[in-house]
């Protein structure tokens, strides 16, 4: 038996930097995405006193940015390598690194399997447990085999393919299981079973498996609504300014100019004279960045986690916001900022006061005494920033009294149904666990939503959060559809392996979006162009997750990077008139009434750079919907195979179809999209289905 330890495979190569300069530099370094864009961590070296540099270093397979750094101060790209936009309006050097057995090509059926492309993370059974089955994933190499074979307790089950990227190919497959019973498993690809921590030849006996234990298992349930919820993000001090009466002294008018400090008086009664205009949008659910008593606009440092800051309104007027947005159908995410505190905040007060006397002197990580709020503080501080001190999460009584926060304002806001965690991967695991279980106590239901930029996987195992913004979403749609380097089936490959990465409940709870309070707005970086933000927010509202609108992108607000992308509400272009709203509320209509788009699984069926065409599916029990895209400039026909409800039309735009025996066409005109579904498939008795499995699932919080 032929067999290779999984283990011994490294995921790293070397990778040769080289620069030549026309004058000399005194240093120069390497930022990119292999080192968290650290200019501080790679120095080159230079052997000819300042032009010729050179540096040698382990990188991580896959695609990798980069810049060089001269003096410290000066980033460039590399003449000698491939530029791609980041996404941000810069541009950034590109290698792509690949391992050392990539070196002879992959072919199918060749009866070769690359080694180091295999890949099959461990399965946690309570990640992997969905609706009654469990999901199988494999990876290997693109393009080295064309099937794959789950073998599941003996029997075989083709695995569905799910995507590429620059280095590999994503298969599935799902299977059901009671809960009770251990299982064996195997994969076959091109002649090769692979089990355990072996490969072997097919008709090798004994074969290798990965094997289970059903013992310990306790299912990772996450709020079931989410995948229902049409978010909206409101920057509270830009949405709506309700009362003049609170605005701070230096306000400025609601056309102003945003900078990094000014105000422009929006607050809570202000958002809540708009709810009949966000329930006409059809949204249901609103993500307020935070609201607490805060020196800053932002407010991304509290002064009182429990006092609205007044420039808002008071915490009354705060709940009967919640009142008039519960009564428009409308629930609230609050953004907790629980990494730091600003100056102001009580505990911080007394550790100056009182030093290290100071009751509170364990609340922060403090350095040296006496404590004062300077330039490098004498505690740890977000981002260095002296206005931000650092919170000691786990010291119990700063613990104690963060978990009190969510009860606080639950029980002014029975529809407070999620909190969105600042941050979060700043702030001790530790912390995150006994606020998943103090915040499922008060509500099973109760969503926690963490920002993380990246693979937000290490804090969605059960024990910390529900869900994360999915920038990497975003980050797909702004490279392909705002004039980047991708192509539609590079974005696709990108969106699907995002997708697959997550366990399949945690999918449909992702939060989705074009653009967040933290990025340049997607239609300033599509240069203005409508339709490529109309087809991304196609792909938006028919993909799988949350999708989230940052307050104002509905009426095609603009606006570069923070602090440009904070801009007031442009109430001015919120008229029925407006081609982008109404594109907005009927993509909402739609999903709102296809059960397939919020809870059915997702498979791309077609996708063409050559054409600029692209479908998918989703499926949920019998229902399916399409969504079919045209990114070119002429028209272009795209084939739905296999058949469809007689009663199925095109949702979104009312192209034009041909029923043949074995496929529907779709004619799709230039830059267009097409939704196609039988109308309103989300019936009562399905809704009363998914009602009661919600109960069922909630029934097994962990
Ligand atoms: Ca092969
Ligand atoms: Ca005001």
């Amino acid at each position: 038996m032929l067999s290779l330890p999984m283990l011994l495979v490294t995921q790293t190569a070397t990778v040769q930097f080289q620069l030549e300069l026309p004058n000399p530099a005194k240093t120069v370094t390497v930022a990119g995405s292999f080192n968290g864009w650290n200019k501080a961590v790679n120095p080159m070296t230079s052997e000819d006193g300042g032009k010729k540099w050179t540096l040698s270093i382990a990188v991580p397979y896959g695609q990798q940015q980069y810049k060089f750094v001269l003096d410290d101060a000066t980033w460039i790209t590399d003449p000698k390598a491939k530029s791609v936009s980041d996404g941000n309006g810069n541009t950034n050097s590109l290698i792509v690194v690949t391992p050392e057995d990539y070196r002879s090509p992959a072919r199918p059926r060749d009866g070769v399997i690359t080694r180091s492309g295999l890949l099959h993370a461990p399965v946690d059974l309570a990640r992997t447990y969905d609706r009654g089955e469990l999901t199988f994933t494999l990876r290997t190499r693109v393009n080295d085999a064309d099937e794959v074979i789950l073998l599941l307790n003996g029997r075989r089950k083709p695995m569905v393919a799910g995507g590429n990227d620059e280095l590999y190919s994503y298969w599935t497959a799902r299977a059901p299981w009671s809960g009770k019973q251990d299982v064996r498993y195997s994969f076959l690809a091109d002649g090769h079973v692979f089990g355990g921590d072996v490969v072997a030849p097919a008709a090798a006996r004994p074969q290798p498996e990965f094997k289970l234990s059903a013992k310990d298992f306790r299912p990772f349930v996450v709020p079931s609504w989410v995948s229902q919820a049409v978010m909206y993000q409101i920057f509270p001090d830009r949405f709506a300014n309700g009362r003049t009466e609170n605005d701070p002294a230096e306000v400025q008018p609601w056309s102003g100019t945003p900078t990094y400090f000014n105000r422009f008086g929006g607050d809570a009664v202000g958002v809540a004279k708009h709810a009949e205009y966000l329930k006409s949008l059809g949204v249901n659910t609103i993500y307020f960045n935070p609201v607490f008593k805060s020196p800053s606009n932002h407010r991304y440092e509290a002064d009182d986690f429990k006092l609205i800051d007044p420039q808002f309104g008071t915490n009354a007027e705060f709940a009967q916001m919640g009142e008039a947005l519960a009564k428009a159908g409308i629930g609230i995410v609050m953004d907790l900022a629980f990494n730091h505190t600003s100056p102001g905040f009580a505990a911080f007060k007394d550790v100056i006061a009182n030093g290290e006397a100071s009751k509170y002197k364990d609340w922060y990580f403090v350095k040296s005494y006496p404590v004062t709020v300077k330039d490098n503080p004498p505690y740890e501080a977000w981002y260095g920033f002296p206005s931000m001190p650092k919170l000691n999460t786990v010291n119990p009584e700063t613990s104690r009294f963060l978990l009190s926060v969510t009860p606080f304002w639950r029980a002014l806001l029975p529809n407070l149904k999620g909190v969105r965690l600042d941050v979060g991967n700043e702030v001790d695991p530790r912390f995150w666990q006994d606020f998943r279980l103090a915040s499922k106590k008060l509500d099973q239901n109760l969503w926690i939503l963490g920002e993380v930029w990246g693979d937000g996987n290490p804090w969605l195992k059960g024990d910390q959060w529900d869900s994360v913004m999915n920038y990497p979403f975003r980050d797909a749609l702004v490279r392909y559809f705002t004039g980047g380097s991708d192509t539609i089936e590079q974005m696709f490959g990108r969106l699907q392996s995002n997708l697959n990465s997550y366990p399949p409940q945690v999918q449909r709870n992702l939060m989705n979006f074009l653009s967040t309070h933290d990025t340049a707005r997607f239609l300033t970086l599509a240069k203005g162009n409508r339709t490529a933000q109309k087809l991304a927010a196609t792909i938006l509202f028919t993909w799988t997750g949350a999708p989230s609108i940052y307050y104002g992108e509905e009426i095609g607000m603009e606006g570069g990077v923070d602090p440009d992308n904070r801009r007031a509400m442009r109430w001015d272009l919120a008229t029925n008139s407006n081609d982008l709203l109404e594109y907005y509320r009927r993509l909402i209509a739609i999903r709102n009434n296809q059960i397939a788009l919020t809870e059915g699984d997702l498979q791309v069926l077609s996708v063409n750079s050559g054409t600029s065409t692209a479908l998918y599916r989703r499926t949920y029990q019998n229902d399916n919907t399409w969504v079919a895209i045209n990114n070119s400039d002429v028209t272009m026909v795209v084939n739905i195979p296999g058949p469809i409800p007689a009663s199925a039309v095109d949702l979104l735009g009312a192209q034009p179809m041909t029923r043949m025996s074995r496929q529907t066409s779709i004619s799709l005109r230039p830059r267009s999209a097409a939704i196609v579904a039988a109308p309103a498939s989300r019936s009562i008795a399905r809704e009363l289905a998914t009602a009661s499995t919600l109960t069922r699932n909630s029934e097994i919080i962990r």
